[in-house]
């Protein structure tokens, strides 16, 4: 018996709704697989071409040291995982590496530092970095923790695309994850982002020992924010030795995590679905459940953060398998 609506082929235009009921969103994600992924795909299609992959590549242009507890994150100076920690990078480095992405079929440029906030002396070196991944004709995104209305305005000014900023789990379980601020501190911080006029990168880890409900309850979040955020990754934890998380969570159903893949599609249908980091321990045919229910992004490179990613060789032979090619976004190869 179907207990989801099936959206008809010939509807051609997607619906954006704001107003998500926990029931009905919780309905989705429980639905028989088959619907789900059928009502996911259909969705997809509405919106995106299903063979083409939004590709992102990702730089910690400031390592370790950070003063937040998040309790899967190799990074926080809360855990004792190993990880030294170092300084914000030369911005002129950091547009070397985005020079190699580029060449390595990235059209986004995402960079990472592990602070709760950056100081203001930490601007000028950002926004350097921001505008020569510009001048390369990237997309940029940077990931820097709180931010104030002046420095959104800032990055808005050099230039910025995205701002990544995970909601990461739901509002309930949040405090289980992460002691060092709040979800409301999460959501200011975006709400800062939204009115800067910068899009949104916004999604989070399954695999911390959270419920079904939590992951329902963090989509809907999101789907339910404003304005749907432009980008959603959703992140599978890499257990990382040291950290508390990593002593206690299970390794997530794959099946649990497609279910989650398709109900961000649904619940934002014109987002880039992002299927970021874990996929070095995810098989091919993991990945592409993912890409079937709606993912049409992800992180390309031999490094995410601070962590293995599967790497240009492996993506390459999996995109070739399942007839997908990189989202040409900067036009290009229709330049000649
Ligand atoms: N410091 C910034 C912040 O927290 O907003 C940005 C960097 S943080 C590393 C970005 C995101 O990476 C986190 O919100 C989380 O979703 C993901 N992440 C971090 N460590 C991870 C891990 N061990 N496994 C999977 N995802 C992880
Ligand atoms: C996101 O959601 N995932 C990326 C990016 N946004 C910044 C980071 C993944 C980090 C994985 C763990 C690591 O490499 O340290
Ligand atoms: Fe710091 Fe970000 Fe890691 Fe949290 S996830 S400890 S804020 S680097």
């Amino acid at each position: 018996m179907n207990t989801i609506d099936l959206p008809s082929l010939a509807n051609a235009t997607p619906t954006i709704r704001n107003d998500w009921t926990r029931e009905e969103a919780a309905a989705i994600y429980h639905a028989p697989f088959m619907d789900l992924i059928f009502r996911a795909a259909t969705i997809h299609r509405q919106s995106f071409d299903p063979n083409k992959v939004q590709c992102n590549q990702l730089l910690n242009v400031k390592t370790g040291g950070c003063a937040e507890d998040c309790g899967y994150c190799s990074q926080s100076a809360h855990h004792d995982t190993a990880l030294p920690a170092s300084k914000l990078m030369d911005p002129k480095e950091v547009i070397e590496g985005a020079k190699a992405a580029k060449a390595g079929g990235a059209t986004r440029y995402c960079m990472g530092a592990a602070w709760r906030s950056p100081k203001d002396r930490d601007m000028a070196p950002v926004i350097e970095m921001v505008k020569g991944v510009k001048a390369l004709g990237m997309e940029a995104c940077v990931t820097l923790g709180m931010l104030s209305d002046d420095q959104a305005k800032q990055l808005k000014d050099a230039g910025l695309d995205y701002y990544n900023h995970n909601l990461d789990t739901s509002e309930e379980f949040y405090p289980s994850v992460v002691k060092t601020r709040t979800y409301g501190d999460r959501l200011d911080t975006l709400q800062k982002v939204q009115d800067a006029g910068i899009k949104v990168c916004c999604g989070g880890i399954l695999g911390l020992g959270e419920k079904p409900t939590d992951r329902v309850e963090m989509l809907r979040t999101l789907a339910n924010l404003p304005k749907h955020p432009e980008s959603v990754p959703i992140n599978m934890l890499i257990p990382i030795e040291g950290t508390p998380i990593a002593e206690t969570a299970t390794p997530v159903d794959p099946i649990a995590f497609v279910r989650t893949i398709a109900l961000a599609r649904i619940l934002m249908p014109t987002s880039d679905v992002r299927l970021a980091a874990g996929r070095t321990a995810m098989s091919d045919e993991m990945q592409t459940l993912c890409f079937l229910a709606g993912a049409n992004s992800i992180f390309i490179g031999d490094t995410l953060l601070t962590t293995p990613n599967p790497g240009e060789n492996k993506d390459r032979a999996l995109f070739d398998r399942l007839g997908i090619e990189a989202r040409d976004d900067l036009g290009v190869h229709s330049h000649g």
